[in-house]
């Protein structure tokens, strides 16, 4: 909790630090009331400090830390009394007199009250740790910077008993056992990391054990210590630590350096998991994973987050970030090497589809907001704050472009340079773009405006046909709205990959004007001005654009397609994604047309196109069945209010669910046979987490929620034996959803009476059970919210239980977050205020819905705004809260 205003930080005024630190020796002595820890500092003056004292001069040493208690301090072997330093709650400050020194200090912590889940803390019973970004300032006195790089060894002792596994990272180097029934083991790490790399665990874990060699034929200990109780769910995700390895070699030439990767899951975790170097801790949601009890998307979610964490070790750790404000160096670069990973993994274009569309209807959001910031930004008061999609997701998407521009090859060179040039270094964003620029011999000037400026760039596009000249131009207009500190925008490069089609579907020769011949079928032209024309010739008949293919840049493109035009797209674009798209805008077109009979108390009345569209798609046997599902998906209540003026919740919902009942309707009979074939496949194969079962599940599911609109006896019989009989959480969970969606109250109790106690003691499940009903839009929403926060199971200590419940309520129930009464945002204040105090990244990310008031009309613009104030006003508030709501407050 911070004692004054919080500060602003900015990357103008980053400066090398004074003192480096070339050694750390800790030694952490667990005991159930305390930890002591014991810290040895080997450090140096900085020949390259730029703080303006000569080199040869020795300017104080700023050590951070945060509640530590000081128990003992020397410099050089000499214990320094109290007026040799000074302590305040964020430093520790003392003269060294020479240009090398040691520091020794001893401190203790109380990690047992630690409810913030940062720095070392216990989660069920075992100690752990979360430094990313300054969390091990709360640990011991440091400099905790990510440009302060040091070797690391730790000793660990604690009571054998209850702490039988002692970890740290690196390579385990001694242990032994003390008489008092306390063990102790010794890690070393010799390659040199930022302390927020740092990591222990202390418990009582069993663990999976496999190994993998590498391409230099050297063998790696593979490790996943979990709860005994969860032994039998880790297969999975070693299965794609393994893949992850190997993928890494082959697409990246990347190799694993130590000689042990240990994962460990805890149930208590802020984020999905952290890289730390050869002991990454892991949310328990992103490694267990078995048929009975983890859904498809868990499935996927596990895979992808151990590829994440792992391929970190050389985007991250290997080369990392010299500042806070590089995060995106590591992560969008992190986030684009494990979607590629899983596109190659499973299907490329649902991948695509799934990114896109989160991308679109929560980053896209983030941008249009008071929180809105670059890839890179230039300012923070809480670094936590700033671990967003746009960090993540957006950076990931900035990545992909330099790829598309500069191609696989070309990117693959830049990356091997960026690697070996950069090996052992803290980096910035501008030495990642120079690498792809030597590599590649070209300049990324104007291209790295994408690091430096908010906002998501619109491109509107115009055509003309010259029948005469048989010739046709694109127009493109780009702009970008303004975001808070930038109201003027500079031109982005933005690649736009494109193709021409004919009346048959069939793509044309692309020849632009002044060009000997033409170059492919599909090619990517480069938007650089803010007003720019292409012309394309030797066309004997009017073409239709398929734009932005694979979506190849985070922008909104707007082109005047008829209905028609984007039912021949989604019948005929070659590129898979483009036909996803075109469906979706055609669904965007007919929901806002629905929309706008809702306003105006008009009865509503479905273009019948849709539906023909859609049994089009059903009636092909040969297109693959989770693009089917994709594109039954009609565009979700969030990304309807995303691309609305004026978002109008209540209207929103009742056209989306007005299209579903009319497409259940009237495509019952071809639903019901995908339903049952599906089904019956499913009861007559064992689960496997691949893509094509995958596809077979999420048709079956989509099938199964537009049938239960009809209300049918044959129906509800067919969800209920699905939910009873099913093999697998995929089939079970969706089964459920549905029926707790329904009015089959009778059927909708039982179900989740039977489903609680089946799995009562699988938290993570049980995190599933609270979701669903959190989600459901019917009437009483917030009423059974506050009810479920009653339940045993329920927690306000755990963030998976938060993001569960409460988080699922206000980001996925539009209905029930924003009834007009504005109940809905007085919850979620109050539990804000609640939260910040024990939790405050959490209560600061929990907060983010009440940050959108712009987007609705004035009534709830107001609730919402006086929720903020309400929060701001009530007491001492973290700098994560403080600074969301205080940015947030500003018109
Ligand atoms: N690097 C961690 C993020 C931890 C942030 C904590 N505030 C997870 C990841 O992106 O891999
Ligand atoms: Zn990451």
């Amino acid at each position: 909790m911070r004692t004054e205003q919080p500060k602003m930080i900015y990357l103008k005024d980053y400066q090398a630090p004074d003192y480096l630190i070339d050694e750390t020796h800790l030694t952490f002595e667990l005991f159930e009331d305390q930890t002591l820890v014991h810290a040895q500092l080997v450090m140096r003056r900085n020949p390259a400090a730029s703080s303006g004292l000569s080199p040869a001069s020795l300017p104080p040493l700023m050590l951070d830390g945060q509640e530590l208690e000081l128990l003992s301090l020397a410099l050089d072997d000499r214990e320094l009394s109290t007026g040799e330093y000074q302590l305040t709650d964020s430093h520790l400050t003392l003269q060294p007199s020479a240009a090398n020194f040691v520091i020794d200090s001893s401190v203790r912590i109380n990690p047992q009250s630690n409810t913030a889940l940062e720095g070392l803390y216990k989660s069920s019973g075992m100690f752990c740790t979360q430094c990313e970004a300054e969390g091990f300032r709360k640990i011991t006195y440091y400099l905790d910077r990510p440009d302060v790089m040091s070797t690391f060894t730790t000793t660990l002792s604690a009571p054998q008993h209850d702490y039988p596994i002692l970890l740290s990272n690196g390579n385990p180097i001694a242990s032994g056992s003390e008489d008092d029934g306390r063990h102790w083991a010794t890690w070393e790490d010799p390659f040199k990391k930022p302390a927020y790399l740092f990591a222990l665990v202390a418990g009582d874990l069993w663990c999976v054990e496999d190994s993998f060699t590498t391409m230099n034929n050297r063998d790696v200990a593979l490790r996943i210590y979990v709860e005994p109780e969860n032994i039998d769910k880790c297969q999975h995700a070693m299965d794609s630590l393994k893949k992850s390895m190997k993928w890494d070699e082959d697409v990246y030439g990347r190799e694993y350096d130590l000689d042990i990767f240990m994962i460990v899951a805890v149930n208590d975790f802020n984020m999905g998991a952290m890289e730390n170097k050869g002991l990454n801790i892991f949310n328990s949601s992103c490694v267990l994973a078995k048929a009975e009890t983890a859904t498809d998307a868990a499935h996927q979610r596990v895979e992808a987050v151990v590829a994440h964490e792992y391929f970190h070790n050389w985007s991250g750790n290997r080369v990392t970030c010299r500042d806070w404000f590089q995060l995106s160096l590591k992560e969008g670069f992190t986030v684009f090497r494990d979607a590629e990973f899983s596109a190659d993994m499973h299907s490329r274009t649902v991948k695509r589809i799934e990114d896109v569309a989160y991308l679109r209807t929560h980053q896209f959001a983030e941008d249009a907001g008071p929180m809105a910031h670059p890839v890179r930004p230039d300012a923070f008061m809480e670094i936590s704050n700033f671990y967003t999609l746009t960090v993540y997701e957006k950076g990931s998407e900035v990545v992909r472009m330099i790829r598309t521009l500069v191609g696989a090859e070309g990117f693959r060179k830049g990356s091997d340079l960026y690697f070996d040039r950069h090996d052992g270094q803290a980096v910035t964003c501008d030495d990642f773009i120079r690498a792809m620029e030597e590599a590649n011999g070209i300049d990324l000037t104007q291209f790295k405006r994408w690091y430096s400026q908010a906002g998501t760039p619109r491109l509107d596009v115009s055509e003309s046909y010259d029948a005469a000249a048989n010739s046709y131009r694109l127009q493109f207009r780009q702009s970008c709205p303004a975001t808070p500190g930038q109201a003027q925008k500079l031109p982005f490069v933005i690649p736009v990959e494109l193709a021409l089609m004919d009346g048959q579907g069939r793509e044309l020769p692309l020849q632009l004007v002044g060009e000997d011949a033409a170059v492919g079928l599909s090619r990517v032209l480069q938007i650089t001005e803010a007003e720019q024309a292409f012309t394309f010739v030797n066309l004997t008949e009017q073409p239709l654009p398929s734009l932005l293919r694979g979506f190849s840049a985070p922008i909104k493109l707007s082109f005047p397609y008829s209905r028609d035009q984007l039912m021949f797209l989604m019948q005929y674009d070659n590129d898979g994604f483009n036909r996803w798209e075109a469906g979706q805008q055609l669904s965007v077109q007919m929901l806002q047309e629905l929309i706008g009979q809702h306003q105006r108390g008009e009865s509503l009345v479905l273009d019948q196109r849709l539906i023909e569209a859609f049994r089009t798609l059903l009636a092909d046997d040969a297109l693959d069945q989770a693009m089917i599902a994709e594109m039954l998906s009609l565009p979700g209540e969030a990304y309807l209010t995303q691309i609305s003026e004026v978002a109008d919740v209540v209207a929103i919902h009742a056209a989306r669910e007005f299209a579903r009942q009319q497409l259940a309707d009237a495509l019952f009979d071809l639903l019901w046979q995908r339903y049952q074939n599906n089904r019956k496949d499913s009861r007559n194969s064992d689960y496997v987490a691949q893509a094509e079962h995958f596809a077979r599940r999420s048709l079956q599911n989509i099938a199964l929620s537009y049938l239960m609109l009809s209300e049918k006896a044959e129906v509800l019989t067919a969800c209920l034996e699905q939910f009873e009989n099913a093999d697998n959480m995929t089939e079970r969970l969706a089964a459920l959803a549905v029926l707790v969606n329904s009015p089959f109250e009778a059927e909708k109790a039982a179900a989740l009476s039977s489903f609680a106690e089946n799995f009562k003691d699988n938290p993570l499940v049980m995190d599933q059970w609270f979701s669903v009903q959190a989600a459901c839009s019917l009437p009483g929403a917030l009423q059974r919210v506050e009810q479920l926060m009653q339940h045993p199971a329920f927690t306000l200590k755990n963030p998976n239980k938060i993001r569960a419940l409460i988080g699922a309520f206000a980001e996925q129930n539009l209905q029930g977050f924003h009834q007009a009464d504005g109940s809905g945002y007085r919850f979620l204040a109050d539990q804000v205020i609640t939260l910040n105090a024990l939790n405050p990244q959490i209560a600061a990310r929990l907060l983010a819905p009440l940050t959108r008031w712009a987007k609705y009309a004035s009534a709830r613009q107001a609730q919402m705004k006086a929720e903020l104030q309400r929060i701001l006003a009530s007491g001492e508030l973290s700098s994560d809260v403080y600074e969301v709501v205080s940015k947030s407050l500003v018109d």
